[in-house]
């Protein structure tokens, strides 16, 4: 069988990539073709996501690959933009992290639809950005009353390329909008809250086929005319899942990058309340699997220090911070990775030492004692949502995959075995494009199922496995003080 090469627009938080990949027979490599930064822009009305700076991001990508046999796009959920009557983009899409859907969840979505119900319904964690809040925070504006219809990101960008319109069912499961048993886009939500239905397009599977470069793109971009464009899993997390080099079941996974996504891969959703109580997702994966995790705070803590420390002119360089964090000494301060004070864009290392200061702790002045805080504490934060996680969905956990980015990290790898006191298995790195590519490998009959395509996973992509060290007792010592400093931590 030859190669067949796949093209997979990957977009991150802080970087976009495209990247190819060569699949065949007992074949899976990639390279890095092109990567441009993503940099959001703080408007008079709020963040936004550079969306063209993005696009053009792909069509320089695709014109610096090879001929490509497809195309599939994938990035981080929940935002979208809006098409006007004419088919363009009306506005530029909010980012996430923007502070209008302050409040508004409980102002205006649960009066309306009772976030227990909710719950049971989309199965859907609660963040203060899903899709739902920021429509709802949007009521009533110009450009949400002109709107017709609603992309989700990955499917804006298909949009561009092929001229076809469709929403992705692995992203359309992070909108709390969509029907967790059914898989279908919930009218019950939909109806209460007054969204007008037509917004939302018909769903699509990933593997399905998305249309094919439209010719000034195939011009633009030297890709055959006709190169057809893949549904993949176009939520960014959910490709991530599809390359969890897994074997059996009995594994939990991390996706590290500027979230921690962890979590249990599931048959069917668990909507209890208990389980929307730990504010436990259930998001779609390929092939019907429900993804039951999580979001942590994750690298963005540190990615966000780092920022600050260049702003103002300080080392920022990984390595020498976590040969820092490394010597620093264990313990010392602990934050809790969830607390939404982390979340919005600003001064980290300032808000991590406030936090501190507020729960009685040491504060941490170093760089490398705040590296080994935000390390420790993410670990123990990964112990807890995974501990929790087989607890409410009554499945064991023998080891962890930790996928993504922060799976290079081998203090975040180390510490994360010794707090769970379980193997981790490290890698790949690049999980989210390797993802991407297989799903299209797929629709081209080139791999088979999950299992097949983790088989592929594991005889070629490089894995790092990492025991849990001794200190076990010490680790359980600070997930307990952790519990006490959540309970104290809340903002006053
Ligand atoms: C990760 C991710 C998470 C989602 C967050 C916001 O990149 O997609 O899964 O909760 O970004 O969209």
């Amino acid at each position: 069988m030859p190669n067949h090469t796949f093209a997979a627009a990957d977009l991150g938080a802080t970087s976009g990539r495209v990247i190819v990949g060569r699949v065949g027979h007992g074949v899976l490599d990639i390279s890095e073709v092109h990567r441009f930064p993503n940099t959001p822009v703080l408007l008079p009305d709020g963040l936004r996501w550079n969306v063209l700076a993005l696009y053009q991001g792909i069509l320089d990508g695709l014109r610096a690959s090879d001929q490509v046999d497809s195309v599939g796009i994938d990035t981080w959920a929940v935002d979208y933009g809006l098409l006007d009557a004419d088919g363009a983009l009306a506005g530029q899409p909010f980012h996430y992290r923007d502070s209008r859907t302050d409040g508004v969840a409980a102002r205006e979505v649960w009066p309306r639809v009772p976030a227990a119900e909710m719950y049971r319904i989309t199965g859907l964690q609660h963040l203060p950005f899903n899709t739902v809040h920021q429509l709802a925070a949007g009521a009533g504006s110009a450009q949400l009353g002109s709107a017709r219809r609603l992309l989700l990101m990955p499917d804006l960008f298909t949009y561009w390329l092929t001229g076809s319109v469709g929403a992705e069912e692995t992203n359309a499961s992070t909108t709390g909008l969509f029907d967790a048993h059914t898989g279908t886009w919930s009218g019950t939500v939909i109806d209460r809250l007054g969204i007008d239905a037509g917004l939302l397009p018909p769903l699509r599977a990933p593997g399905d086929p998305a249309g094919t470069l439209l010719p000034h793109v195939a011009a633009h971009t030297g890709q055959s005319p006709g190169t057809p464009v893949t549904t993949v899993a176009s939520h960014d997390t959910a490709s991530a899942v599809v390359a969890v080099p897994a074997t059996g079941r009995d594994f939990a996974y991390i996706s590290c990058g500027t979230w921690s996504l962890a979590g249990l891969e599931l048959d069917a959703p668990v909507v209890t309340e208990a389980s929307r109580e730990a504010n436990f997702t259930n998001e779609r994966g390929v092939d019907g699997t429900i993804r039951y995790l999580r979001n942590i705070m994750g690298m963005w803590l540190l990615e966000e220090c780092r920022r600050a420390w260049s702003r103002q002119g300080l080392p920022a360089g990984l390595p020498r911070l976590l040969a820092d964090a490394a010597r620093a000494r264990p313990f010392a301060s602990l934050v809790d990775a969830d607390s939404p004070e982390f979340l919005a864009p600003g001064d980290m290392p300032e808000r991590v030492r406030a936090y501190c200061r507020r729960t009685g702790q040491p504060v941490p002045h170093g760089q490398g004692e705040l590296v080994r805080c935000i390390l420790e504490s993410l670990a123990l934060a990964h112990r807890g949502t995974l501990r929790r996680a087989a607890e409410l969905a009554g499945r064991d956990i023998t080891h962890i995959h930790m996928v993504g980015g922060g799976s290079r990290n081998e203090l975040l790898c180390q510490f994360t075995a010794d707090a769970t006191g379980l193997p981790v298995v490290a890698g790949p790195a690049e999980a989210t494009a390797l993802g991407n590519i297989l799903v299209q490998a797929r629709a081209q009959g080139l791999v088979g199922d999950l299992p097949a395509m983790r088989r592929l996973l594991t005889a070629t992509q490089k894995l790092r496995r990492y025991t849990p060290g001794a200190e076990r007792a010490a680790w359980a010592a600070a997930a307990s003080r952790m519990a006490v400093v959540r309970g104290s931590g809340q903002p006053g």
